[in-house]
């Protein structure tokens, strides 16, 4: 019966496909379509005060016509038997996906027209949707981004992650103080998903292994008295930019199987064995909010092997489907990027699954899983590499880490004929860290098992092969490869900044949308006036709707015809929002000493989420809410400087901030930032940078030209080389400003309620073993920021400038990444 029904519809999606025509996309069928979907799926009859409903009904209607191209995608996927990649991460951070869809489907006048007779548009609407925060910061954020590229260059890549039930913590401010909460975001249902139980994992974790011989007297590891939990897909449909592909986000919850703890309930304990199945289900209910990692925890890691196992499977069942138990061409036709080492656990996967469900040698099983891996590293602290106890691996996946041990001695067996008798190489580049709790290294694991390891910008790469895994370069050169990050031009320019995205394509076509290299064009209407002026007027609406957000945020005015000098992004000591703060506080010396020539009025904003667990990062929200609180009260600065902390700091929030801000502010400690990607979507929007040269920084500035640019501070050999002699106190000794800036914190002036809180941060800063070099930068840092005050009064010139910046920016469009990797890496034709 089943197989009769599934035959007719697979009959059906191929007549469909081919003939008939897909629904309408003009305002008349959506408006229709959106009736349908109001009254009879949502079964409402009319608008109540709150959009909800109203919002379902348009993702419905959008879906509708999402998925009919997602239907034909992956059957043009299927026809093709192209290679395929997986790009696995523990974090995607898509934000919404109403205006997304609704753009790359290319309906958004229709969809307005429709929307018309319901007295609403299509930004009011968007407001009812909650943010997908099933990320950090830039990596997850990343990893959306490449998704929409992917999907927008037609390239066969489905993603892979979980499906946390509870995503990125909401932030509040108490006190000045970072207050986390719960985000629920699924509790109002989530349109944009599809559960996909015919495709339901098993994933095992404990037992044991037992080796048994086959039919030919060969030796085969099985792992047994497993506590097994089963892996549910919940599918996104991920949309191409106007070329009808649409591509899968398979997000994966984890739910217990029903022979859980049979055993008790044979005994009886029927409501304890039911019970128990939550420890199955606590495995995708919360995303981990540390954007370094946090060793040891066991969760983590089961989450880790949970996505990674049940993507493998998902993949290895679609290649046995379709080639039977041969896996001659399996490297040839699929390749997994891993985002970071969160998923490198992979490396052991795949050689499980070859080795002992499949049954293939182990040079046959290694000779596949190093042609298919590939691994992208994104931090340079190495305090950040991921490590996990042995003994940790050894109770949960016990089967893994005897594999990986196996992966360790062959390597090191490798590593020993080339360098005979160097033992201090080996311990250096084994796998495993030995020691009174020995670990596992999965930078390690992930760099011995893939083909390629990419870093994320020019510098970062270069310094991952001269320094933290240098003597890995030295082994294999050609595995090691440069891939800069970029951000979509869709989401980050194209919807998030309407007024300026339509002003761009009135006078270079739309063009730049699909191929961002266009972008180049704008740069002859700098010396257009009528341009430069209308380009003014659309920054300045867009300010004003930064100002609105402020406002309503955090109660503080931001005057659109101030400098909009802005730092969002996570809070961490190496991203050196300290030194923001001191210059705010710089500033205000000079306001109250009476020596405002040369200053020009600033609104400072600064938004971002500490680890809940980073002292110091709290520490300084804290500062610089103190800080916020004292300047805006005080009328003497009324008219010179603002000062906000943004509380909640998202995707959604960064689409008004980008397009409302004038400087951007990236000053990390020169090294330390892999790339940064907010800076691309700052400079996409036209503003301007203040940056050190780290990261991606470095690439910016080349592009848009020195001139262009607010540059300062120690490069990445600088800050290495002082590193042995750094000493802040003769440094603040010899700088006025900074002295009196040090001695403003130190009076308490901030903390009059609160004497002594903000020592360990003043402490930092004056410690000679100040990692981020804090002090070393001020100086540098105060001048350059006199030079965009300088550049901000002459409107004209600053104008031209930020008409270049986006006119530069081309290069930093995902698109052109995802391209590099496509071609170096995944090589998909
Ligand atoms: C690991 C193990 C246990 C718990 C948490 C983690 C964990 C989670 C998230 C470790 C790191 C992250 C996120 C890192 C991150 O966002 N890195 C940023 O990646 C961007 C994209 O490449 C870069 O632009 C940034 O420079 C980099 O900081």
């Amino acid at each position: 019966m089943t197989t009769d029904i599934s035959s007719t519809v697979a009959a059906n999606v191929s007549v469909n496909l081919d003939d008939s025509p897909w629904l309408g996309i003009d305002a008349n069928s959506l408006e229709t379509d959106l009736a349908r979907h109001f009254h009879l799926t949502l079964g409402r009859d009319k608008d109540p005060a709150s959009h909800y409903y109203l919002y379902n009904a348009a993702a419905l209607t959008v879906r509708d016509r999402l998925v009919e191209r997602w239907r034909s995608t992956r059957q043009n996927y299927h026809d093709a038997g192209c290679k395929r990649v997986a790009y696995i991460s523990l974090e995607f951070l898509v934000g919404r996906s109403l205006c997304n869809a609704v753009m790359n489907l290319g309906i958004e006048e229709s969809l307005q027209r429709s929307l018309f007779r319901y007295g609403v548009t299509l930004e009011q609407l968007s407001e009812e949707e909650s943010d997908a925060g099933l990320g950090n910061g830039g990596l997850g954020r990343l990893a959306a981004c490449f998704l929409d590229s992917c999907a927008t260059l037609g390239l066969p890549v489905t993603g892979y992650g979980l499906r946390y039930e509870y995503g990125m913590f909401h932030q509040k401010i108490e006190n000045g103080r970072q207050v986390e909460g719960p985000d629920h975001w699924l509790d109002r249902g989530n349109p944009w998903e599809f559960e996909a139980p015919q495709d339901t994992r098993r994933v095992r974790f404990f037992g044991h292994t037992r080796f048994e011989r086959d039919e030919h007297g060969n030796l085969h590891a099985c792992w047994v008295d497993t506590e097994d939990v089963l892996a549910v897909p919940y599918d996104m449909p991920i949309p191409g930019y106007g070329n009808d592909t649409v591509n899968t986000l398979r997000l994966w919850k984890s739910m217990a199987t029903d022979e859980f703890h049979l055993q008790e309930f044979n005994n009886g304990g029927y409501a304890e064995a039911v019970a128990s199945k939550t420890q199955a289900e606590q495995i995708t209910m919360v995303l981990y909010p540390n954007d370094v990692s946090e060793n040891g925890k066991v969760l983590r890691l089961k989450q880790q092997y949970f996505l990674t196992s049940a993507s493998l499977q998902d993949v290895m069942d679609r290649w046995l489907k379709r080639h039977g138990p041969c896996f001659e061409r399996f490297s040839e036709l699929n390749c997994f990027q891993l985002n970071d080492t969160h998923p490198s656990v992979a490396v052991a996967e795949l050689m499980r699954l070859l080795l002992d469900e499949h049954r293939l040698s182990w040079d046959q099983s290694w000779a596949i899983t190093r042609s298919c891996m590939a691994y992208t590293n994104h931090t340079l602290l190495p305090e950040a590499l991921e490590r996990w106890p042995v003994r940790i691996f050894h109770d949960m996946l016990p089967r893994i880490l005897e594999i990986i041990y196996e992966i360790n001695a062959r390597f090191l067996q490798e590593v020993a004929e080339k360098w005979p008798g160097d033992t201090q190489k080996l311990s250096r580049l084994s796998i495993i860290e030995e020691g009174n709790d020995p670990s596992i290294r999965m930078a390690h694991l992930a760099i011995v098992g893939s083909m390629s390891v990419n870093g994320v910008a020019q510098l970062h790469t270069e310094l991952l092969t001269q320094g933290l895994f240098r003597e890995f370069y030295e082994l294999w050169p050609h595995k090691f490869n440069n891939k800069t990050n970029g951000v979509t031009p869709r989401r980050w320019l194209g919807f998030c900044n309407r007024e300026l995205s339509d002003l761009i394509s009135e006078r270079i076509g739309d063009g730049w949308l699909r191929d961002f290299s266009n972008i180049k064009a704008l740069s002859s209407a700098v010396d257009d006036a009528h341009f430069c002026e209308r380009w003014n007027t659309a920054r300045r609406h867009n300010k004003s709707r930064l100002a609105d957000l402020v406002k309503q945020r955090c109660g503080v005015s931001f005057d659109p015809s101030m400098l909009f000098d802005v730092q969002v992004k996570r809070i961490h000591e190496y991203k050196r929002q300290l030194l923001n703060v001191l210059h705010v506080v710089h500033l205000y010396n000079r306001i109250l000493a009476g020596d405002t020539h040369g200053m020009v009025p600033r609104c400072v904003l600064i938004g971002g989420k500490a680890a809940p667990g980073y002292f110091l990062a709290k520490l300084i929200i804290k500062l610089v809410n103190n800080v916020a609180q004292v300047i805006n009260q005080d009328l003497r600065a009324h008219d010179w400087l603002r000062v906000a902390f943004l509380p909640d700091y998202n995707v959604t929030a960064m689409e008004i901030i980008c397009a409302g801000t004038d400087l951007s502010e990236q000053i990390s400690t020169a090294g330390k930032e892999a790339s940064g990607t907010g800076n691309m979507k700052f400079m996409m929007n036209g503003a301007l940078t203040i940056g050190t040269l780290d990261g991606a920084n470095i690439e910016i500035r080349d592009a848009v030209g020195a001139d262009n640019f607010f540059l300062f501070g120690l490069t990445a050999a600088e800050v290495a080389e002082l590193r042995s002699h750094y000493s802040p106190e003769s440094i603040i000794e010899s700088d006025k400003n900074l002295s009196e800036v040090m001695q403003r914190l130190e009076s308490g002036y901030f903390n009059q309620d609160e004497p002594g809180i903000f020592d360990p941060l003043i402490y930092s800063i004056r410690n000679s073993g100040d990692s981020w070099m804090t002090a070393a930068d001020f100086g540098s840092y105060v001048q350059a920021q006199q030079a965009v005050s300088d550049l901000y009064r002459n409107t004209d010139q600053w104008t031209q400038k930020s008409i270049l910046n986006t006119a530069s920016s081309a290069f930093f469009s995902s698109d052109r990444t995802i391209r590099a990797y496509a071609d170096d890496i995944w090589q998909l034709t």
